[in-house]
């Protein structure tokens, strides 16, 4: 083997899986420690190239077992979970797939938008118990059109939320590393300016070191006992805690989830609220757009390999 060897790290869509294996006759990294550790004492000076997704990643340690890594090709936009700073110190490319999953994280912002505060998923639950017929009908909700929505985090997938929202009539304020050009909604100065001002907080900022626990108690309190939070972006940028006493003590009208702070780990509390939609981590899981992020992630490898470099990498 010569360091242009793929190493898989980590469970893949069997259309990504089967060409990696098939065309580069990659190698999969054992899932236990100990059989990691020996394969990658016998095989880690082969590796070239890691193909992952944004669930694993090659983290701190798997990153220095792999000492002629060249390339991390991640099946996913975000791209937490693998060590960038030491990509970047050793010179190392990494690729994600932006935007091929823009309309479907949206359309899953949008579908906890409107089930949060139009209560769908307990109006469902409800009927289903036949409630509908011992108890009569179901209590109101929260009016969705016209609301003022906050985004955090105005990149790819938050300027996507924020033109779905305006065709329900919303206003729309954000907050961001840095001002966004070309928009006209209202930027606000930190995390909290921007919950004060709004009814509903959509979280829609990249995962990792510098959004961790972005969303504090002070933020969730600043939203305030009328305000609604929705997570599609990673469990990280919130202090989950906070978020789970501020719920069950109605300090917090309601939340839609997609993402957790430790996956599949859900708390235990949420699974009792109503107010609450909790979500797989399903944002863009469609056939479509899980075909469109495989191909890219085939496309970023086939690329590093033919020319050393990736359609569509990381830059930080
Ligand atoms: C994927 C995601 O499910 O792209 C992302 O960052 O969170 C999801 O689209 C995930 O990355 C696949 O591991």
């Amino acid at each position: 083997m010569n360091n242009t060897a793929v190493l898989q790290v980590g469970p893949l869509m069997p259309l990504v899986q089967d060409a990696i294996v098939g065309d580069y006759g990659a190698l999969r990294l054992p899932d236990s420690v100990p059989d990691q550790e020996e394969f990658l004492r016998r095989h880690g000076e082969s590796f070239g190239v890691a193909v992952t997704s944004g669930k694993i990643g090659v983290g701190t340690e798997l990153m220095r077992a792999l000492p002629n890594l060249r390339a991390v090709v991640n099946f996913g936009v975000g791209y937490d979970t693998t060590d960038v700073a030491q990509a970047v110190q050793r010179g190392i490319t990494v690729s994600n797939t932006p935007d091929v999953l823009n309309d479907c994280v949206a359309d899953t912002a949008m579908a906890l938008y409107l089930d949060v505060l139009r209560k769908t998923s307990a109006a469902d639950r409800y009927v289903r118990r036949g409630d509908w017929v011992d108890k009569g009908n179901f209590p109101l909700a929260t009016k969705a059109s016209g609301k003022r929505v906050g985004i955090l985090g105005l990149g790819r997938i938050g300027q996507v939320i924020a033109r779905r929202l305006e065709a329900f009539d919303c206003t729309i304020s954000y907050h961001n590393r840095s001002r966004v050009a070309g928009v006209s909604y209202e930027y606000a100065a930190s995390p909290r300016e921007l919950a004060e001002g709004c009814d509903v907080l959509i979280i829609a900022a990249a995962g990792g070191p510098e959004s961790a626990g972005l969303v504090d108690a002070d933020v969730i309190a600043a939203l305030g006992a009328k305000g609604y939070l929705i997570n599609i972006a990673r469990g990280s940028v919130v202090d989950q805690e906070a978020l789970v006493s501020a719920l069950l003590a109605g300090r917090l009208a309601g939340a839609g989830l997609d993402v957790f702070a430790d996956e599949p780990k859900v708390p235990e509390d949420l699974l009792a609220l109503d107010n609450v939609v909790l979500l797989p981590h399903l944002g863009s899981g469609t056939h479509e757009t899980r075909a469109a992020m495989a191909e890219l992630t085939l496309a970023n490898l086939r690329s590093f390999l033919a020319t050393g470099s990736v359609l569509t990498a990381v830059t930080v």
